[in-house]
């Protein structure tokens, strides 16, 4: 059978590379993103959802870099109120100090999207317009100034502070969409099996066949009541697959399965020390090397199942990448945590793009404060600009034309797309 020499059907101007840049930016800039993971709650979760400055300079990445600075010990920080520590870590951070730490210069990238004084000596003026805004026109204004459409959300099904809100039947809200997280569940089951009994879904401490028809209808439940995009689960870097461990049963007998009927994805965000120096509480998380042989396991012997991972180690990046060449239910997403940095985050994408194409998850922002997604958003959008010009430049100096119709269809692939494929909820 001849191949038909098909011409590119050129869907828009041929770019000059010195166009670029500035065409790159603007598709960036003007293109909403779906923020895929996310510690945010839609309004209707009150007091859940965190914002304004109090809430942005306690945020725990600023708190563990207040401690590398300030003679104050943790203990008598935690017995300060949020306004004190507030006012402490601006003072020691932001007028002691340089801002120059990614967390710290996304306060005053946050502030400065919002008009207000980046150098404030003091808190008080600031505190003061926060107090003035009203969520329903104050949220689709962070949105509007991040540039995202939606976010999901972080929701745990065992969580008392949250499980009220669902149990009274929590208004719906499009822009914020559901994920499972179930950490308590595949982690810490001997502490957290009970609550499923108390929910109706009786469970025991070793978990057997009682335990994983306990589960499965534990997440038929609340996939019924939140409706979401994906379940999700942080593993340590010690994470393995098979052991004779109850999460081996859990994951294998219950929630992969439970997955694939509800053809929902399985987030795995592998390589987390939870608390390496509890006394940070939040802020005492660390980061370690995982065994990537895990990830293709998994792919391998779960064919009908999608997982979008993301790992918290700079090292293991280049072997997610491979993974993901190797198996395509292998979605990998984001730079996760100590990795959301320029630095860190160019030296990642750009190997994605040159391993993977465009069939990946740049970024997820992991915001905790609703804020925080102006500065996440715009950082991404400025690391990204040169990176996918670049990239195209090298296409283009190697013979294939590119357009601005190119640079859309991409980034709408990068940024919406490839999580809108593997996810069925959204429109
Ligand atoms: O486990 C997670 O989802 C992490 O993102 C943690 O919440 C972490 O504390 C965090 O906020 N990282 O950005
Ligand atoms: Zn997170």
């Amino acid at each position: 059978m001849t191949v038909e020499a098909t011409s590119r059907r050129n869907t828009g101007r041929e770019l000059a590379a010195d166009e670029l840049p500035g065409v790159v930016g603007d598709v960036l800039a003007t293109t909403p993103f779906i923020d895929i993971h996310t510690h945010l709650f839609a309004p209707s979760f009150g007091t859940l959802g965190r914002w304004g400055i109090d809430d942005l300079l306690t945020y725990h990445y600023l708190e563990a870099e207040l401690f590398r600075f300030s003679p104050v010990r943790p203990d008598e920080y935690w017995a300060l109120t949020k306004p004190q520590r507030a006012d402490l870590v601006w003072q020691t951070l932001f007028v002691d100090h340089t801002p120059l730490s990614e967390a710290a210069r996304g306060v005053v990238s946050s502030l400065n999207a919002l008009g207000l004084d980046t150098e404030a000596p003091s808190l008080g003026c600031l505190r003061q317009f926060f107090a003035d805004q009203r969520l329903e026109t104050y949220v689709p204004r962070i949105f509007g100034l991040a540039g995202v459409s939606h976010v999901v959300m972080t929701n745990d099904p065992l969580d008392d502070d949250e499980t009220p809100a669902w149990n009274a039947g929590v208004e719906p809200d499009d822009r914020f969409l559901a994920a499972l997280r179930l950490d308590r569940v595949l982690n810490e089951w001997e502490s957290h099996y009970e609550q499923l009994t108390a929910q109706g879904f009786p469970a025991e401490k070793h978990p057997g066949t009682a335990s994983v028809a306990a589960v499965r209808q534990f997440l038929a439940a609340w996939i019924a009541r939140a409706k979401p995009v994906y379940l999700a689960v942080s593993l340590p870097d010690t994470f393995s697959f098979p052991t004779d461990d109850g999460r081996t049963r859990l994951l294998a007998d219950a929630v992969l399965p439970a997955c694939r009927e509800f053809r929902l994805p399985l987030a795995l965000m592998i390589g987390v020390r939870r608390q390496i120096n509890p006394a940070l509480r939040s802020a005492g998380d660390g980061a370690g090397r995982a065994d990537m042989q895990v990830v293709g396991r998994l792919c391998e012997q779960f064919p009908d199942n999608r997982f979008m991972v993301s790992v918290l180690s700079r090292e293991n990046q280049h072997e997610l990448c491979v993974y993901a060449r190797k198996f395509s239910n292998l979605l990998p997403f984001g730079c996760w945590w100590f990795l959301n940095t320029p630095s860190i985050v160019e030296e990642i994408t750009r190997a994605r793009l040159e391993l993977l194409g465009t069939s990946f998850i740049p970024q997820h922002s992991d915001a905790r404060i609703l804020e925080q997604l102006t500065y996440k958003w715009r950082e991404t959008r400025r690391t990204l600009t040169p990176i996918l010009s670049g990239a195209y430049r090298r296409l283009m100096s190697d013979g294939r034309a590119v357009s601005r119709d190119d640079v859309q269809r991409d980034v709408e692939r990068l940024f919406r797309g490839n999580f809108e494929h593997w996810t069925t909820t959204l429109s």
